[in-house]
């Protein structure tokens, strides 16, 4: 029978997922995952947030890719403590290899760890890998029904970011109805538009980065009172 064996996947993921954030937590490092589509921005993205954090928080990147070390290379000329996991055809992280990546990274000397995910709008979402907090990245090329097409990335991200903006005067995209099939789903959840590439909007995300540590870590201490 096939389901047993996948709910034991998802099952032993999940216990490493909670080692993960057992280990995060007692080194004082907050972790967010960054899911979307491949091309969406992620790389760029977090190349500008390494910029504008450098000297500020201490942070480590996992970057997850079907194959080659590119990402991993852009990001490094603006990190120390950057690695790379091939997935070798897998379309998604799973915690076990986060946990491998976290051996190669000086986790107990870091503020933040950041995981871009595998470029995949889909079973990214489901797999847990210890993170404090889930964002889900879009870009204005993709179109605005993304939301709508993939709802779990909406319902699970702490944080939703609409990248490219700089694009909206070149391609139809209905911010209506984008915005509206997103609420829809949640009313909740903060959504930033911003562009990696001419930096409009760029400073709400970095300071939601920085604040997210704060809450991140205040979190932590009531718990543990
Ligand atoms: N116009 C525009 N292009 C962008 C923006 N962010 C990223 N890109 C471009 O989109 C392509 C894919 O970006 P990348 O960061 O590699 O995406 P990833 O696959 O999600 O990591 C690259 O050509 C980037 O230069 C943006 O805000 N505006
Ligand atoms: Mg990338
Ligand atoms: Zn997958």
């Amino acid at each position: 029978m096939d389901i047993p064996v996948v709910e034991n996947v998802l099952k032993l993921n999940d216990e490493i997922a909670a080692e993960n954030r057992r280990r995060l937590g007692e080194a004082g490092v907050v972790c967010l995952n960054l899911v979307g589509s491949p091309g969406s921005g992620k790389t760029t993205l977090l190349e500008k947030t390494l910029d504008s954090l450098r000297g500020e928080l201490r942070i480590g990147i996992i970057t997850g890719d079907i194959a080659t070390t590119r990402d991993a290379e852009r990001l490094a000329r603006f990190c120390d403590h950057v690695t790379q996991i091939n997935t070798g055809g897998g379309c998604h992280l799973d915690a076990n290899q986060v946990k491998q990546g976290m051996n190669n990274l000086p986790v107990e000397d870091l503020d933040l760890l950041i995981i871009e995910n595998v470029g995949n709008l889909i079973c990214p979402v489901g797999f847990d890998l210890g993170q404090d907090a889930k964002i889900g990245l879009f870009s204005v090329p993709e179109g605005e029904d993304k939301p709508a097409k993939h709802p779990r990335v909406v319902l699970e991200s702490a944080l939703l970011l609409l990248n490219k903006i700089d694009l909206l005067p070149h391609v139809p995209f209905s911010m209506d109805v984008f915005e509206s099939d997103l609420r829809k789903l949640r009313d909740d959840v903060p959504v930033l538009k911003l562009s990696a590439v001419t930096g409009e909007g760029l400073d709400a995300w970095v300071d939601w980065v920085r604040q997210s540590s704060t809450t991140v870590k205040r979190d932590r201490a009531a718990a543990t009172t």
